[in-house]
């Protein structure tokens, strides 16, 4: 494996802009799962506590910039998630919960967790275990959705297949977007990509759909480019 020296201008400089996502991306999940708390009154203390978990994070990973003596590049985050930022806002104003459910439960979970899972093996010391921490809360994630979905899978169906044809694509190209960033951390593209193949491939059987449509779904916009 190529050497990574953590204190040069690369790396730091690469860091810069990963920290900054990990950062904006748990203060959106933040948010977004008080709005999920908002549509789901029934589950809102459940909702409220995995909030909370996310403003944790957020914590975590400033953490991580502090500790490397790095400036996280906050608007360059916050554009990063602007148009799934902007899907969820929608879907939560019309009163979709089903939509914002895929989009953070499920797409988002899984997100961070193959990034997490794909970075723990070439971080520094510190921010490994603050990572390894943090991506055991992200299973307790997706794992609210998977439930909820389940649960009321006949119904939701449709509108799942539709949200994940708007938002699935949103994130190949936000990966690939930051591929020549995570490159200099020492993380594969393709690791990132498989892991979330396979947490969110099982998420979709775990909620009950059949393996046709997952593996339709699951790959929806991955060859555009
Ligand atoms: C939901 O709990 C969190 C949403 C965040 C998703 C984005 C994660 C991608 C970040 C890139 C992974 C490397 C981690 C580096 C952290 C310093
Ligand atoms: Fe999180
Ligand atoms: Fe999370």
């Amino acid at each position: 494996m190529v050497q990574l020296d953590f204190h040069s201008e690369i790396y730091k400089a690469a860091y810069s802009r990963i920290n900054a996502i990990a950062i904006e991306g748990e203060q959106q999940a933040f948010e977004n799962f008080l709005q999920l708390a908002r549509l789901l009154p029934d589950h809102d203390t459940q909702l409220l506590f995995l909030a909370k978990m996310e403003s944790r994070h957020k914590k975590s990973f400033q953490s991580c910039g502090h500790n490397l003596q790095v400036q996280p590049d906050l608007q360059f985050a916050r554009r990063f998630f602007a148009d799934l930022h902007h899907n969820f806002q929608k879907a939560a104003v019309a009163g979709r919960v089903v939509t914002c459910l895929l989009i953070q439960s499920l797409i988002i979970e899984c997100f961070a967790i193959a990034a997490y899972n794909s970075y723990i093996p070439v971080a520094d010391d510190f921010a490994r275990k603050v990572t390894e921490s943090v991506v055991k809360d992200e299973y307790a994630h997706l794992n609210f959705g998977e439930e909820w979905l389940k649960a009321n899978f006949e119904s939701s169906k449709a509108e799942l297949k539709e949200a994940n044809q708007q938002n699935l694509p949103l994130i190949w190209r936000m990966l690939k977007e930051v591929e020549p960033d995570i490159r200099a951390l020492g993380i594969r593209n393709e690791s990132v990509v498989e892991e979330f193949m396979m947490h969110y491939g099982e998420a979709l059987s775990h909620i009950g759909f059949n393996t046709q449509d997952i593996l339709q779904m699951a790959a929806h916009g991955l060859s555009q480019g």
